[in-house]
């Protein structure tokens, strides 16, 4: 009967439509992963320093900006807090992504350092942050 492969069609159009939705839906939450890199977010992996610490360990920042760090642990939890930029500490567990925002209005080299004991190495883990006023 033509009207009932008529509503088969309808039917599983229906079932594409549904799914392209779910489909879609499951990509959206996929902010935070690689795919997503807005142009002002550095984002820094952190890992124990037995196996690299923080990848970067240095970042480059002009006087005067602000710039938006994305922390992300790929192991443990691990901390972050940068020299004279940062008061207190940010605790960053793995799977739980932290954003820091940070006010450039000194230049110079500012270490930041792993406040959480997260492995035998946990002591050497830092990096720093570089401001440069080329103004
Ligand atoms: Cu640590």
């Amino acid at each position: 009967m033509a009207g009932s492969s008529r509503w088969k069609i309808w039917e599983a159009l229906g079932i594409v439509i549904v799914i392209a939705t779910v489909v879609g839906m499951a990509a959206v939450p996929m902010i935070g992963e690689e795919i997503f890199q807005p142009d002002d977010v550095i984002i820094i992996r952190m890992q124990t320093q037995e196996a690299g610490g923080y990848d970067p360990d240095v970042i480059y920042a002009e006087k005067n900006t602000t710039i938006r760090i994305l922390l992300r642990s790929m192991d443990v939890t691990h901390g972050f807090q940068v020299e004279y930029y940062m008061d207190e500490p940010v605790v960053v567990q793995p799977g739980k992504d932290k954003i820091v925002e940070l006010t450039l209005d000194l230049e110079g080299e500012f270490r930041f350092v792993c406040t959480q004991y997260c492995s035998l190495d946990h002591l050497f883990m830092e990096g720093k942050l570089v401001v440069t006023d080329s103004g």
